[in-house]
């Protein structure tokens, strides 16, 4: 059987429970990380040298880094749909998985750490750049989500289980935002998933 490991209140673990959830396969989750501990641990290391979560063991398939579990247990259990075949359709949206990690999670890192679980320990000028920079992400995410129901167009693929929690941190993190109609109106889309209604209920940590 699938196992994971990773707490449930990391966004990465997140993004992997989402694909686990949506393709309704059987699993084994083991909280780790922070609190938790475990990833420190020897047995921990040799899966992950990262020392970090997620990690899946895939009968004996061990794999770590969040976005490349999405796509390995999309592309295994889901072609032609959480994983698009045709590989312009793929790209286009594989395209914004990476950016969430390299442009997203960025700022949106330092407003949840430094407005969420460490209010007050970040210096306010570092606060305000990442907010500025996640106006400009999110002004971007507004425009790829107009006329289109989900990212990669009318059906749910891959990427909506790595924007998904992106978007449920960054709804949550108390700070005054513009009103991003396409993006309020996926979102909402998006807790009306059980993926999402299981995964992403608890409040920030
Ligand atoms: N690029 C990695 C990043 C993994 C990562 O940084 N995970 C965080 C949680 S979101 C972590 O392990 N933090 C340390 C901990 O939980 O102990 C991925 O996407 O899986």
């Amino acid at each position: 059987m699938l196992k994971v490991w990773g707490r449930l209140n990391s966004i990465n673990v997140q993004k992997a429970m989402m694909a686990v959830e949506e393709l309704g396969l059987a699993y084994e989750r083991f909280d780790a990380g922070m609190q938790f501990g475990v990833t420190k641990t020897p047995e921990y290391l040799k899966m992950n040298p990262n020392s970090r979560v997620p990690t899946i063991d895939d009968d004996g398939f061990v794999l770590w880094e969040s976005n490349v579990i999405v796509r390995y247990l999309a592309a295994k259990h889901s072609p032609g749909a959480l994983w698009p075949v045709d590989p312009k359709a793929r790209a286009d949206i594989d395209r914004w998985m990476d950016w969430q990690q390299s442009h997203l999670n960025p700022p949106l890192t330092t407003l949840f750490w430094g407005l969420v679980r460490e209010p007050g320990a970040r210096p306010a000028a570092e606060i305000e750049a990442a907010k500025k920079t996640m106006a400009q992400m999110m002004a971007m995410l507004e425009e790829r989500l107009d006329g289109r129901r989900w990212m990669g167009g009318d059906a749910f693929t891959m990427v909506d289980c790595v924007i998904g929690p992106a978007l449920h941190r960054w709804s949550n993190v108390p700070f005054e935002r513009a009103p991003l109609p396409n993006v309020e109106r996926y979102y909402k889309a998006m807790m009306q998933r059980p993926s999402a209604k299981k995964l992403l209920t608890l409040p920030l940590t």
